[in-house]
C-alpha cells in the first residue's frame, strides 16, 4: 500500500512479481519478472498492450472498420466508439476495409515502430465480421510484419476462432465484466443473437456462456487472449476476484482491469443515473487483489477505435481520412526492421543493466528497504525526453536504488499553452503528482519548479535513460535523508 508520503517499503508495497501458476504468470510492469517462456516472450515482445515493457518502445493503430454492435452495455452510448476498448465520448472516422489497409500502410510507413493493427469499434468487430477478416487480409498481404489483433464482446466468438486463426491473428481481447448472469442483468439489458432479441437474466447468460466458450476455444487454439473488465463500483467491484480465477483457469494470458468512465455528457445509462466510476486507490486495490494471480496490464491508455501511436501519445489527427488518402505509402519492410533492431539493442542493453543492478542488489543485502515514487515526462523510448509543459500525462516509477520499476500514469492537463503557463492548471498537476519525490523531465521552467519544490517534489532536468536518471536521483535522495538524520541526532 502506498504511505501517503510517497514512500514505500518492501514489507507493505505488494509485488506483481509472484508468479502462481496459471499461463506464463509473471509480475505485469515489472522489470525483474520475465515471462518465463522464451517463445511466449517474442510473440508479446512488439505488443504495447501485452507487454509493459514493449510499450515504452513500440506502437499500435486501431481502423475502425466496424460500425454496428449486438449487444447494449450501460456504459455505452452507440453515437460514440465501443467503450470495451474507448474511452466514452470519442467518436472515430469510419472506413471501408481498401480504406483502413491504406491508413496501415501510410502509418507504417510514417511511423516504423508501430507494430500492431488492432480492430476495436467502433462497434463489435465480430459483429462486422466482413469488414473486419477482409481489412485483416487486406494488411496480412501487404505488411505481414505487421501483428494482428482484435478486440471484441464475446458474444460471436466461438463462431470466428478457426477465422481468426486462419488469418494469424495472435491476440484477441474479451470484455468479461462478470461471469454471474445475475451480476450481468445491471450491465447488459440486452443482446442480439441469432437474430432474436434477448433481455434481462436469459441475455446475460447466452452472454456469459458465449464467453467461456469462446475463451476456452481461443486457448485451444493457442491464441493469445486478453480479457478486459470494467470496474464498476457496487456491481462488479467484489466480484471482478471471482472474474479473475475464471479467466485464469480458462487459459487467459493477461487480465485488464480498467475504470468504468461514466460523465454524464457521455450520454450513457450509467452515466445518466449517477453511477460513478472507482478512485484510483479503489482500482489499484482491485488490481492488486488480482495481481497475485495473474499478469495484470496496469498501462491501458482506453484508447479510441482509430488510435495511432505509442499508448501514451495520440497521433490520430495526423491521419484522419482527408490526410491519409492523400498520402502515397512507403511501406519499406527493411526500413522497419532496421528500427526494431535498434529498438531491441536499446532494450536488451537496458535489461543487461538491470540484471547487473539486481545481483548489487543480493548483495547490498537490502541496506534499506525504501522505495520512492518519481513521475517522468516521456514521449517515449523509456527515456526521459519530455518538457514538463508539455507533458499530457505523466508515468510514474517506484524506485528502490537498484530499479525503477514503471506501475502506472497520471493524466494531466497541458501546462504549457501557447508557450504561457497556467496557473489553475500548474496547481491541478501538482495535486496530480502528490506522493511522489520528483519528477524528472527534459526542460522545466522557474515557476513551475518552484511551485513543485514548496510540496517536496524536485524538479530533475535529464535527458537519458529513465531507469538511469530515477536510480540517480534515489541514491542523491537517500544521501540527503541520512545527512538530515545525521544532522538531527
Ligand atoms: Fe488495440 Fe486492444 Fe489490440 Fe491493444 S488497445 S485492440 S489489445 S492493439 Fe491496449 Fe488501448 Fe488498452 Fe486496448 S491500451 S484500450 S488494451
Ligand atoms: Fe458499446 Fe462495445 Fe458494449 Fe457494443 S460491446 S454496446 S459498442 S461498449
Amino acid at each position: 500500500m502506498l504511505h501517503t508520503s510517497g514512500i514505500v517499503t518492501t514489507s507493505d508495497a505488494k509485488s506483481d512479481s509472484k508468479p502462481v501458476g496459471g499461463c506464463a504468470s509473471a509480475g505485469c510492469g515489472s522489470p525483474s519478472t520475465e515471462v518465463k517462456d522464451q517463445k511466449l516472450q517474442e510473440r508479446i515482445a512488439k505488443h504495447p498492450c501485452y507487454s509493459e515493457e514493449a510499450h515504452h518502445h513500440y506502437a499500435r493503430m486501431h481502423v475502425a472498420v466496424a460500425p454496428a454492435c449486438n449487444i447494449q452495455c450501460n456504459y455505452c452510448n452507440r453515437k460514440y466508439d465501443c467503450a470495451n476498448e474507448s474511452r466514452p465520448g470519442v467518436v472515430s472516422e469510419l472506413l471501408t476495409p481498401e480504406e483502413a489497409a491504406h491508413k496501415v500502410l501510410v502509418v507504417a510507413s510514417e511511423i516504423p515502430q508501430m507494430s500492431v493493427l488492432g480492430i476495436a469499434g467502433p462497434g463489435d468487430p465480430l459483429a462486422n465480421p466482413k469488414q473486419t477478416f477482409r481489412t485483416f487480409e487486406l494488411v496480412a498481404d501487404k505488411a505481414p510484419d505487421i501483428k494482428l489483433c482484435l478486440s471484441t464482446n464475446g458474444l460471436m466468438l466461438p463462431e470466428y476462432v478457426d477465422r481468426i486463426k486462419e488469418l494469424n491473428i495472435d491476440h484477441v481481447t474479451i470484455t468479461i465484466n462478470m461471469v454471474d448472469p445475475e451480476i450481468g442483468t445491471q450491465i447488459y439489458p440486452w443482446i442480439r443473437y441469432n437474430r432474436k432479441r434477448y433481455k434481462g437474466l436469459e441475455a446475460s447468460r447466452i452472454l456469459h456462456e458465449r464467453q467461456m466458450e469462446g475463451l476456452q476455444a481461443l486457448a485451444e487454439a493457442d491464441i493469445l487472449c486478453k480479457v478486459n473488465s470494467v470496474l464498476i463500483p457496487g456491481i462488479n467491484d467484489r466480484h471482478l476476484a471471482e472474474v479473475n480465477k475464471v479467466i485464469r483457469s480458462k487459459g487467459a494470458f493477461i487480465h485488464n482491469i480498467m475504470p468504468l468512465i461514466s460523465a454524464p455528457e457521455h450520454g450513457t445509462h450509467f452515466g445518466l443515473t449517477g453511477q460513478r466510476g472507482p478512485k484510483p486507490s479503489e482500482l489499484k486495490f482491485v488490481q492488486d487483489a488480482c495481481s497475485g494471480n495473474m499478469k495484470m496490464m496496469r498501462h491501458c491508455r482506453q484508447c479510441r477505435a482509430d488510435a495511432v501511436g505509442l499508448l501514451g501519445e495520440d497521433r490520430s489527427l495526423e491521419f484522419t481520412k482527408d490526410k491519409f488518402l492523400e498520402m502515397n505509402p512507403e511501406y519499406d519492410l527493411e526500413k522497419r526492421q532496421e528500427v526494431h533492431q535498434t529498438i531491441e539493442t536499446f532494450q536488451a542493453q537496458l535489461k543487461k543493466e538491470r540484471t547487473e543492478k539486481a545481483a548489487k542488489k543480493v548483495q547490498k543485502q537490502q541496506e534499506n528497504n525504501l522505495k520512492i515514487l518519481v513521475a517522468v515526462a516521456t514521449k517515449g523510448g523509456r527515456i526521459v525526453n519530455q518538457h514538463f509543459g508539455h507533458a499530457k500525462e505523466f508515468q510514474i516509477y517506484e524506485v528502490d536504488g537498484i530499479e525503477a520499476k514503471f506501475i502506472g500514469h497520471r493524466k494531466v492537463d497541458q501546462y504549457c499553452q501557447g508557450g504561457y503557463g497556467e496557473e489553475a492548471t500548474l496547481d491541478n498537476v501538482i495535486k496530480t503528482l502528490e506522493g511522489c519525490k520528483a519528477v524528472l523531465v527534459s526542460k522545466i521552467g522557474d515557476c513551475p519548479k518552484e511551485k513543485l519544490q514548496a510540496v517536496g517534489i524536485e524538479a530533475v532536468e535529464a535527458y537519458q535513460a529513465i531507469d538511469t536518471a530515477a536510480i540517480d536521483f534515489y541514491e542523491q535522495y537517500v544521501s540527503q535523508e541520512n545527512a538530515n538524520a545525521g544532522v538531527k541526532s
